[in-house]
Formats: structure tokens, C-alpha cells, sequence
């Protein structure tokens, strides 16, 4: 019964699907989707469906919230942040939805507002981006769970205890994904964004599995 943990899918579906066939995804394994559903790749909406196909066909699927689905769910309200997110890659999600005025429908904008910002399981924390351990309640740090960059050198191992954190949102090239799973007795964090929308970055357009209990990792190029 395996347990995965993938991030950052960015619309890129037939990726998603060829490295869940790969796995041989089943309803005896589990899956954690860490967030960035959406925006820049060309099927957003067809992300979001599959991911609630596979809930309604008995799967195990648990999702959190990332940065671009925050966004999308404050760009109706703000202007400033409606901007920011059609350049990064609002638009596309809103072309997946065939919605001219550059919208979401609202039963998608619930699914997001339905995320959470983490899970956890015994010995795993999950997050989209980051946490600071250091601060005195770091889950309720709701910026740093889905902005945070460079944050994971200042850990607060007692915080931590004897958890590993994984995370997305940092486009991270394969070696070094490999190298961080090597080192987890040094650093236990894995963050597991091979940045599947940066196809031109060396080692980068991957999709990224992280098998929970054996550490096996298992890359998909970007077939979108
Ligand atoms: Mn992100």
C-alpha cells in the first residue's frame, strides 16, 4: 500500500496521468497532491477533475492548498492580485475553463477554498511551500506554508521532532532532489518540485513522485 507524495502539477494533466500510470496508482495506495493544481500548463480544469475522478472512483487522494490556487481565490476580490496572477499563469487556467471574461467557475473557486494549508501523517508534515519552525505556532503561518523560499537551513529541530517535512513550489533540478532524499539524516526535507512547467531548466520539466515509506523517487518528463 504505498503512499506518494506529488507537487505542483501546474495543469500539465497527461503528465499527471502517465506518472500515476507508471506508479501503477491503485485504491490500496494513497496519495498527497501538495498543491499548484494550476495555472501555466494547458489543462488546469482537467487537473482539478481527474484529481475529483479519482476520489469518486474510491482512491486516496488528499490535496492541499499551493500559492496559485490562493491566488486564484483572492484575484475575484483584488485587483492588484488579479494582475499578478493572469501573468503567472491565471490566464491559461481561465482559457481551460473556455471563460471569456478570464474567471473561474464558482464550484472550482470552492474547491480550492477547501484546501488546506497542511497535513500530516505519522512522521510526515506536508506543506505546499515552506514552514517556519521557528516561529511559536509555525501551522498557523499560513504565508510561509505557501510562499516560503530558502526557508529550510533555520530548522527548528525541536519543533520538529522526528518528522520528515515534504514540499513543492520551489522548482528544484533532479540531482539535487536526489541528493536531499540521500541526506535526510542532515536535513529531514525533501522537496519534491522538479518543475514540470520549467521544460528549458536543466534537469528541470519533470513531475516528481516520492514514495513515503522507501524514499524511491520517480520522474516523468513533461509530456503536455
Ligand atoms: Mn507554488
Amino acid at each position: 500500500m504505498p503512499q506518494y507524495a506529488i507537487s505542483d502539477i501546474h495543469g500539465h494533466l497527461a503528465t499527471f496521468r502517465e506518472l500515476l500510470r507508471r506508479l501503477a496508482f491503485s485504491r490500496a495506495d494513497e496519495l498527497f497532491l501538495l498543491g499548484d493544481f494550476i495555472d501555466r500548463g494547458p489543462d488546469s480544469k482537467g487537473v482539478i477533475d481527474y484529481v475529483e475522478q479519482l476520489k469518486s472512483t474510491g482512491h486516496q487522494v488528499h490535496c492541499l492548498r499551493g500559492n496559485h490556487e490562493q491566488m486564484a481565490l483572492d484575484a475575484p476580490s483584488d485587483f492588484r492580485t488579479r494582475q499578478s496572477w493572469l501573468k503567472y499563469g491565471g490566464k491559461e487556467t481561465c482559457e481551460s475553463f473556455g471563460s471569456p471574461d478570464y474567471t473561474v467557475p464558482p464550484a472550482y473557486l470552492d474547491w480550492m477554498a477547501a484546501l488546506p494549508y497542511y497535513l500530516e501523517t505519522p512522521g510526515y508534515l506536508f506543506v505546499h511551500a515552506g514552514i517556519d519552525t521557528n516561529l511559536e505556532a509555525p501551522l498557523l503561518d499560513r504565508a510561509s506554508m505557501l510562499w516560503a523560499r530558502n526557508w529550510a537551513y533555520n530548522l527548528n529541530r525541536d519543533w520538529l521532532e522526528n518528522r520528515i517535512i515534504v514540499h513543492g513550489h520551489t522548482p528544484t533540478p533532479e540531482q539535487d532532489i536526489q541528493l536531499s532524499v540521500r541526506s535526510l539524516a542532515q536535513l529531514p526535507v525533501i522537496n519534491v518540485d522538479a518543475g514540470c512547467f520549467a521544460v528549458t531548466r536543466e534537469g528541470c520539466g519533470q513531475l516528481c513522485a516520492l514514495e513515503l515509506t522507501t524514499h524511491r523517487l520517480v520522474f516523468q518528463e513533461n509530456i503536455g
